[in-house]
């Protein structure tokens, strides 16, 4: 049961499907004020846990500490990091009353779950338009698929996008890619997929490629034979240059954001000086997204889109205002104050608020602050692709992500969580984030293992790729200056083959899980309370989460452990992919364990009377073969296995299930 309640006039972000009456009244769940911004107050019990925000810092159970929606650039995902890429308003209350809760705003909103005070959910935004949408349910688990339901069907990539990619900020020719190609090739470490971030472009122009590639339909051809595909980066910002193409027909036809006073609005990103398409009018959506022919046309099936926030570095007008101050600081004599000053007007440069509130976006007509709508930008960066390529490709599946985005992208394309270190705690945040994703409709995930800032270790990389192997996305990526850290630069490669292989022995069963999660809007990840609501210590449960309907996962994320403890909330199958290849199986009762897992293991649970099926290892996704598949698990079960072609777009769950065991 969903009620809507509209507040104002809202900005229409099409970020649900199923469209809903709105009710009259107020909401039962909380109070509403509406005298400074909107405000609604809902008083917790002190058991009620909170599930949700889709991408955002913390916890699994999101109580205890605040957090703004408010698409950030931000490479410092901290403890006290409030706002990270994505804007994903849904949550859900369980406990004493249970219910979900989204507010479709495209502007920045705080959720305070407790944290200004302990018994208290304070979710405040500035204006009062906005649509409130109420769910009733049995359970929270009930009340995501209801919510589900009602935002539409999550993005489905290419079957290829399920096998492992290598990915780093600095290749640049056609040597540094074969390179890699090589590094994996030659151990044998299972690949598909090398990513081209920014400098494959030439000045960072979207839609090129640099000099160094002379013949690129060949190269992109080249490596396919090898079973690799290229998937390069796509930013938002379109550099101005005379004569470069994206660049005159988008200020011909005004298809640029624009100031106050009708000029292009300019924005510094890395090709310096840009204008931000206007993806927030269909007729400049569908022009930028057009131009995703010029790559997919020389053989490109996947993009990562990348800045659209939008992140800037800063504007003319923000350089100009330091130029100001500087020259008074000059000929004044100083004091520390002005120090500080002029510091922090530097170091607040990039993403500043004033710039993302002096540019507009043309709405039928009308022009309408980008603050208003800043949200969206993303979201509709990418739905520009998505549409793009489906009538670019109408036949075959293409391969997209995001960074930033709000609900409602999920049906374009997946994400990635962004900038994160090398850091054991990330792995963990990435753990954590992968239900309250996938409850916002985000099922194609990922964070980039090993880490993106800071150097990475060797038992990093390892402990982190073996949750890597159960995430949709599995995708290594360093940034620029940091220690390289594909896979075949440590020792004893044998055992990042190993841990990836696995990864492509899960594969028939990852993949069908996933179709099966989005066909059905279901979850493909889950907090373990989720598929056991009656059982109180399941709901503590932060480290450990459950895959589709059969497995249970636990990884290592702590530096030097041995192993780690785990809590089964019934008697599980523990399965450990051993070295040798070898699969080493043990029935652990009901209750907490403690796991050794070596460096080299990759561990996973079965549920009790089930079982996954296996495929032999394979260097890249479509040498696997589906007609020798091995079941591991519990004796006399079987497995329903959804398989299609990979590729086409016609998905059906009943043509294409056939059970296995
Ligand atoms: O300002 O393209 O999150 O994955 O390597 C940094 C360079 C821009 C941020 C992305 C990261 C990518 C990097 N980009």
């Amino acid at each position: 049961m969903i009620k809507k309640y509209t507040f104002g006039t809202p900005f229409p972000t099409e970020s649900i499907v199923v469209p809903i009456e709105p009710s009259q009244g107020l909401p039962e769940y909380g109070e509403i004020n509406l005298e400074d911004g909107f405000t609604f107050t809902y008083h917790m019990d002190p058991e009620d846990l909170v599930y949700g925000l889709g991408e955002a810092n913390r916890g699994i159970n999101k109580r205890g500490y605040v957090y703004t929606s408010n698409c950030s650039d931000n490479p410092n995902h901290l403890e006290d990091t409030v706002s990270l890429y994505g804007a994903h308003n849904f949550i859900v209350v369980s406990g004493v009353l249970t219910f979900g809760l989204y507010i479709d705003y495209p502007s920045s909103l705080t959720f305070d779950i407790g944290f200004t005070r302990t018994d208290e959910l304070v979710i405040h935004c500035q204006e009062t338009d906005l649509d409130l949408y109420i769910i009733e349910g049995d359970d929270a688990y009930h009340i995501t698929r209801q919510f589900r339901k009602m935002i539409g069907r999550s993005y489905i990539p290419p079957k290829f996008a399920f096998g492992f990619g290598q990915s780093r900020w600095g290749y640049r020719t056609t040597e540094d890619f074969l390179e890699v190609a090589r590094g994996y090739r030659d151990n044998h470490i299972p690949i598909d997929m090398i990513y081209m971030d920014i400098d494959y472009m030439e000045e960072y122009k979207d839609f090129t490629v640099n000099k160094e590639f002379t013949d690129f339909p060949a190269f992109v051809e080249n490596m396919k034979k090898d079973g690799i595909r290229l998937i390069p980066i796509i930013d938002a910002g379109v550099k101005i240059e005379k004569g470069y193409e994206i660049y005159e027909e988008g200020v011909k036809n005004n298809y640029f954001c624009k100031k106050e006073d009708g000029s292009d609005f300019i924005a510094a990103v890395w090709p310096g000086y840009t204008h931000l398409p206007d993806v927030l009018n269909p007729e400049a959506r569908k022009w930028f997204g057009s131009k995703y022919r010029l790559l997919t046309e020389q053989g490109i099936e996947g993009f990562w889109n990348d800045m659209n926030e939008p992140a800037i570095f800063y504007t003319p007008e923000g350089i100009q205002n330091i130029k100001n101050k500087m020259k008074a600081f000059i000929t004044q004599e100083e004091n520390k104050d002005d120090v500080w000053h002029i510091q922090n007007q530097v170091m607040s440069l990039a993403n500043s608020p004033a710039d993302l509130a002096s540019f507009y976006h043309n709405i039928n007509g009308s022009m309408v602050c980008h603050e208003k709508l800043h949200n969206l930008y993303g979201f509709n960066m990418t739905r520009a692709a998505g549409e793009a390529l489906q009538s670019i490709s109408p036949e075959k599946r293409c391969l997209l992500f995001s960074r930033s985005s709000y609900i409602g992208m999920h049906r374009y394309g997946g994400i990635w969580t962004g900038d994160n270190k090398s850091w054991w705690s990330h792995i963990l945040l990435n753990l954590k984030m992968l239900p309250s994703l996938n409850m916002c409709g985000f099922l194609y995930t990922g964070a980039d293992l090993g880490g993106f800032g800071a150097d990475t270790s060797r038992d990093l990389l390892l402990r982190w790729l073996a949750l890597g192997v159960f995430t949709p996305l599995m995708r290594n990526h360093a940034a620029l200056g940091t220690r390289e850290q594909e896979c075949y630069q440590f020792e004893h490669v044998e055992d990042f083959r190993h841990i990836i292989g696995v990864r492509y022995r899960l594969l028939p069963y990852l993949y069908s899980e996933y179709m099966k999660a989005a066909l059905t809007d279901d979850m493909f990840f889950k907090p373990l309370a989720f598929d056991f609501p009656g059982d109180s210590m399941a709901a503590n449960v932060e480290d450990q989460l459950m895959l589709g309907g059969e497995l249970m996962i636990a990884p290592v994320y702590t530096q030097n452990a041995k192993g780690r403890y785990v809590y089964l909330p019934e008697e599980m199958m523990f399965i450990q992919f051993l070295p040798d290849g070898e699969i080493s199986e043990e029935i652990l009762p009901q209750g907490h364990h403690y796991i050794s897992v070596p460096l080299n293991v990759v561990p996973l649970f079965i549920r009790q009377d089930r079982c996954i099926p296996l495929a032999d290892v394979a260097e890249c996704v479509s040498q696997i073969n589906t007609d020798h598949l091995k079941l591991i698990g519990y004796k006399g079960s079987s497995y329903l296995l959804y398989e299609d072609d990979g590729y086409t777009r016609d998905y059906d769950l009943k043509g294409n299930c056939r059970r296995v065991g």
